[in-house]
Parts: structure tokens; sequence; C-alpha cells
């Protein structure tokens, strides 16, 4: 059978890789095969389109050139990853997808929408994620837990009007996308996001 596919979004700090083992824990507990992957990257060659857009040593790459290189990046990771692994039955718990795409390259950098809608039905065909678990935070919060951690990538570095768009275009797409996507308060002590999430993950697991 099918494996599903589930993606974990928002923007930096909201605390994707805290929960990403926690999502992993339940669903093994489940008796479901996981691979636990992230994007940009998941391949030897996504990692190092992985370095090559975080890094400021690329500082003024032009939009549709980021835009490429994560679809490109994508492209490899769905070959060599993400359909593989779905055909053999396991489930894929990604960090971030594209979505991403949508809120940072489209509201972020003012990518028309559209453009990237023709990469996504080139590069994935019908392939979209079974549920998508958006965790938001007032982008203050997210950026302050960021914060915290060592010198800022060249996605970090952006200003907090970016980060505004980038939220505003994931709560957009939630409200686009309301069969696949859950929105969850992060801004809670993490035992309560974790129950909230659990929540989630009981409803879908029961649903497929
Ligand atoms: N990008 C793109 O532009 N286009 C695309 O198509 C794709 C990606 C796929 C790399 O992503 C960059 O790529 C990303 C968008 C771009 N850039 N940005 N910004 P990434 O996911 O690897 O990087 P990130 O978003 O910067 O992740 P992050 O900063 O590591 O955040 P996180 O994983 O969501 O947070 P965390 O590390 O789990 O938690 C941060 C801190 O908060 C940590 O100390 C936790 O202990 C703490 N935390 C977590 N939850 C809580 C709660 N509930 N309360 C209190 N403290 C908490």
């Amino acid at each position: 059978m099918q494996g599903k596919f589930i993606v974990i979004e928002g923007i930096e700090g909201v605390g994707k890789s805290t929960n990403l083992e926690f999502i992993r824990r339940e669903l093994e507990a489940e008796g479901k095969r996981v691979v636990v992957t992230r994007e940009p990257g998941g391949t030897p060659l996504g990692e190092e389109i992985r370095n090559l857009v975080l890094s400021h040593r690329q500082d003024g790459m032009s939009s549709d050139t980021e835009l490429l290189l994560m679809f490109a990046a994508r492209a490899e990771h769905l070959a060599k990853v993400i359909v593989p692994a779905l055909a053999a039955g396991r489930w894929v718990l990604s960090d971030r997808f594209t979505d991403a795409t949508y809120a940072y390259q489209g509201g972020g950098r003012g990518i028309p929408r559209q453009r990237i809608a023709e990469m996504e039905a080139w590069v994935q065909g019908r392939l979209r994620p079974d549920l998508t678990l958006l965790l938001d935070v007032p982008v203050a919060i997210g950026l302050q837990r960021a914060g915290q951690r060592s010198a800022p990538d060249r996605f970090e570095a952006e200003h907090t009007a970016f980060f505004e768009r980038v939220r505003r275009t994931y709560l957009d797409l939630a409200h686009l996308h309301p069969q696949r996507y859950r929105v969850i308060d992060a801004s809670q002590p993490l035992e309560d996001v974790q129950q909230s999430i659990k929540e989630v993950l009981t409803v879908f697991l029961a649903s497929v």
C-alpha cells in the first residue's frame, strides 16, 4: 500500500525541528515505517544546493535562480527519496516542501504565484502532501527563538517585513487547502504544542 506524505511548515524558529522527532515517534508507535527528511536537502545533491542557497557567499542571488534551485533540489528529492519511499509503503515526514516555496519565494521575494504553480505541476505532477502541519507563531516569537542560535544564514538575515509576508502566505495557503492543512498555535508551551499535534495525528491516522 502507498505510504503517506506529511510535511511540517512554518517561519523560522517555530519549532519544526523540535517537533519532527516527536511526530516520528508518534507514527512509529502506530506501526508506521517512517522516513524523515528535509528541504532544501534530503539527498547528497539537494544538500549541496541547500548549502548554496543558505550561504552568504551567494548574497544577491536573483529570485528566479533561487526558485529554480529550490525546484532542482526538490526534483532530486522526489526521484531519489520521496516517490520510492511512498511506493514502498513508507510514511515520509518532511521538514518543509513546496509550500515553503510559495511562502518564501512567492510571499517573501514576490515571485508570482502562477509561476510557482507551473513549476510545481512540472516537477511534482499531481503529488501533494497528504497532511501539512503549519506551526504558526507571531514573527517576533519565531525570530526570538531562532535568534538564540548561531550566525543567521541568507534567509534568517531577512527583515521582519519579509517574515510577515512569509507567515501571511502560509496562512493563506492553509485557508486555500483546508482539506490537508492543520494550523497549530506554536506559541504555546512545547507540551501543549505536542498535545495539539498528537490530536491532529490521531484524527489523520483514523482517516487513512
Ligand atoms: N526555503 C525556501 O526559501 N524555499 C523553499 O522551498 C524551502 C526552504 C524548502 C532553510 O529552512 C531555509 O530554506 C528556510 C526557508 C528556505 N529559511 N528560513 N528562515 P530550515 O527549515 O532548515 O530553517 P529554519 O526555518 O530557519 O528552521 P529553524 O530555524 O531551525 O526553525 P525550527 O526548526 O522551526 O525551530 P527549532 O529549531 O525546532 O526551534 C527553535 C528554538 O525554539 C529552539 O531553541 C527550541 O528549543 C525552541 N522551541 C521550540 N518550540 C518551542 C515552544 N513551543 N516554546 C518555547 N521554545 C520552543
